[in-house]
């Protein structure tokens, strides 16, 4: 008779490893959710960025335009202020009043191009605006000629001088330029002029 075997220690089986693939790091499924939740993340980043920078060039297109309708505004003061132009002559072409002396032109009517100078008159918004003085530097001499190389691209210039009553003059600037995607717009300045020889109502 063959004895019971009794179970001892060193007579059990050995108990295999459990598949320990269900218990540790991620299914498919769960990676594949993970990337997909990443991704969308990063997408919601990347739109909220391009936006900025949308905001910010749109804000900086406003504010160099901006700058560019006021300059001329202030402009029209100066000339009056200084002298280089009477009251009469701060006027558009066909305008003017040379009565005090001069040959002034006007300023153009119609959108124009902006010129990053003023030409040999040292006025901007005028016709000569994209004279060039040539290699010696000298205005009206021989070698002066047209540069086109001095148009300030992307912007476009209107100025519409109204005369109100023999003392007051209406200045309106508007700059055309081009907004994020080419869109063209459009900014609108209006100033008032005076002779200046109202200047003191106090009487
Ligand atoms: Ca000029």
């Amino acid at each position: 008779m063959t004895p019971a075997l009794t179970p001892t220690l060193n007579n059990l089986p050995t108990p295999r490893p459990k598949d320990s693939s269900s218990a540790a790091g991620f299914t498919l499924l769960e990676t594949v959710v993970a990337m997909v939740l990443l991704t969308t993340a990063l997408l919601g980043v990347a739109s909220t960025i391009g936006y900025a920078l949308m905001v910010s060039n749109s804000g900086r297109g406003v504010t160099n335009t901006k700058l560019l309708v006021v300059t001329v505004l202030e402009q029209m003061e100066t000339l009056r202020n200084n002298g280089q132009l009477t009251f009469g002559q701060i006027a558009n072409t066909g305008q003017v009043n040379n009565a005090g002396g001069g040959t002034f032109g006007g300023f153009p009517t119609g959108f124009q191009d902006l010129s990053v100078n003023p030409g040999p008159d040292g006025i901007f918004g005028t016709g000569d605006d994209l004279i060039d003085p040539g290699t010696d530097g000298n205005y009206g001499t021989a070698d002066d000629y047209t540069n086109v190389n001095l148009i300030r691209t992307g912007f476009s210039r209107e100025i519409v001088i109204t005369t109100l009553n023999p003392q007051l003059k209406r200045i309106q600037v508007t700059l055309r330029y081009s907004a994020n995607g080419g869109v063209r717009k459009e900014l609108v300045g209006v100033s008032y002029l005076n002779d200046n020889s109202h200047s003191n109502y106090i009487r």
